[in-house]
């Protein structure tokens, strides 16, 4: 475990400062249900976050679940497989359909271009999700979503920080939903937030976290338990401290890894986009074995020969996952499947030091020299 190098490495305050923001719970006895951390890191991350309204939830799945559940949402929902189980399992859950639309090869999420083709009478919303913290195309998604009246929820796991045009990224769609996981830019241990602006649907979604109690005689919604708890909370306002140091980090590692892999025949690199303020989530890979001369499995065992842990985020799509037993067609994703076939996360995290930086990419450049 000493000299392994893995996909990331969680943010974490000194411990003498978390011991700190914590002291005050052992004067209060208040450990969960909405204490005082709750209520300042609720505050704090709406300043941070440029957004009207925050809900802080238990993890970023929850905050996509009881989201869609708040909507009132029925029958078909527009997404895409190129993303974690969760974006997949919210919609599931919540008794909708998930309609499987492609993605941009280039920039991973939805192809705008091809969700008005999947609408039909029974659509209700779209699930685009900011994957590797690259911005959706929001303009066109929202000109649609208004066409047909259509909710929008991105999934924002990976995008905590990012601003686009200058705005706070959870003030887009009709909800956000950020997941503050442990191997995320941000994190509470386990956490996760929903941006919104409206009112009546902040209302529901906080009697939803709390099993759909009003008060305490009146239990009017089939809820869940979602709250964040104190000790989660204490760590989300010790790690908000740090976190603009922590992104310089990651920039300056990914500005490695551009300077050495870019330009490199058969590689193809994740997007600078215009208009967006990054916060370096991940450094995905797609490599095309024939111009590279090595498969993306043969990178990742290379790399794993030598104690680095590189993922496959996100393989296997989500559409052809065992539990939906071949219910959906992969082909009618085809950049999707040709993308998760292909791409491999590189270990990316504030202190990752730029000679194992140099390392992994000496051993990826490798992988093509020895198949020569
Ligand atoms: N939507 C999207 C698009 C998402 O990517 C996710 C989560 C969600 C929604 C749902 O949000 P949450 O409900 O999780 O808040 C990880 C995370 O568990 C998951 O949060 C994340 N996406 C997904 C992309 O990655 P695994 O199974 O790959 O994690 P694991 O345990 O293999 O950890 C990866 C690496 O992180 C380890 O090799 C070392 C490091 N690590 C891990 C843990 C648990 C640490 O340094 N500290 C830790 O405590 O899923």
């Amino acid at each position: 475990m000493e000299n392994k190098i893995l996909v990331t490495r969680s943010s974490m305050p000194d411990l003498d400062e978390y011991i700190e923001e914590i002291k005050s719970i052992w004067d209060t006895h208040w450990l969960t249900n909405m204490g005082e951390k709750h209520q300042k890191f609720q505050k704090e991350l709406i300043d941070y976050m440029q957004v009207d309204n925050v809900e802080l939830l238990t993890n970023g799945h929850m905050a996509l679940e009881l989201s869609m559940q708040a909507l009132n949402l029925q029958g078909e929902v527009i997404t895409t497989p190129f993303t974690f189980a969760s974006t997949t399992h919210a919609i599931v859950r919540n008794g909708l359909k998930p309609v499987f639309c492609d993605v941009d090869p280039m920039t991973f999420t939805i192809d705008s271009d091809k969700i008005e083709s999947l609408i039909t009478d029974k659509t209700c919303a779209i699930v685009p999700v900011h994957v590797y913290g690259n911005i959706c195309n929001i303009e066109a998604i929202d000109k649609i979503a208004k066409k047909y009246g259509l909710k929008v929820i991105y999934d924002a796991a990976h995008t905590f920080g990012e601003t686009y045009k200058g705005k706070g990224i959870g003030s887009y769609g009709d909800v956000s939903c950020f997941s503050f996981h442990a191997t995320k830019v941000f994190n509470s241990i386990e956490g996760g937030c929903v941006c919104y602006s409206d009112r009546e649907f902040g209302h529901a979604l906080s009697r939803l976290k709390n099993f759909g109690i009003r008060n305490e005689e009146v239990v009017d919604g089939v809820g869940a338990n979602a709250k964040m708890n104190e000790f989660c909370a204490a760590m989300g306002l010790c790690n908000l401290r740090h976190l603009q140091t922590e992104i310089e980090k990651r920039k300056t590692v990914v500005e490695r890894y551009r300077e050495r892999l870019s330009g490199i025949d058969g590689i193809q690199l994740n997007p600078i986009q215009e208009n967006v303020e990054s916060n370096y989530a991940y450094f995905p890979v797609v490599f095309d074995e024939k111009k590279f001369g090595a498969s993306r499995n043969e990178v990742q065992d290379k790399l794993a020969e030598h104690g680095i842990g590189a993922r496959k985020y996100f393989y296997p799509l989500t559409n052809t996952f065992d539990c939906f037993h071949n219910e959906f067609d992969v082909n009618e994703t085809p950049v999707a499947l040709h993308l998760s076939l292909r791409v491999l996360t590189l270990p990316l995290f504030a202190d990752l030091n730029l000679e194992d930086v140099d390392k992994i990419c000496d051993l990826v450049i490798a992988c093509k020299r020895n198949y020569i």
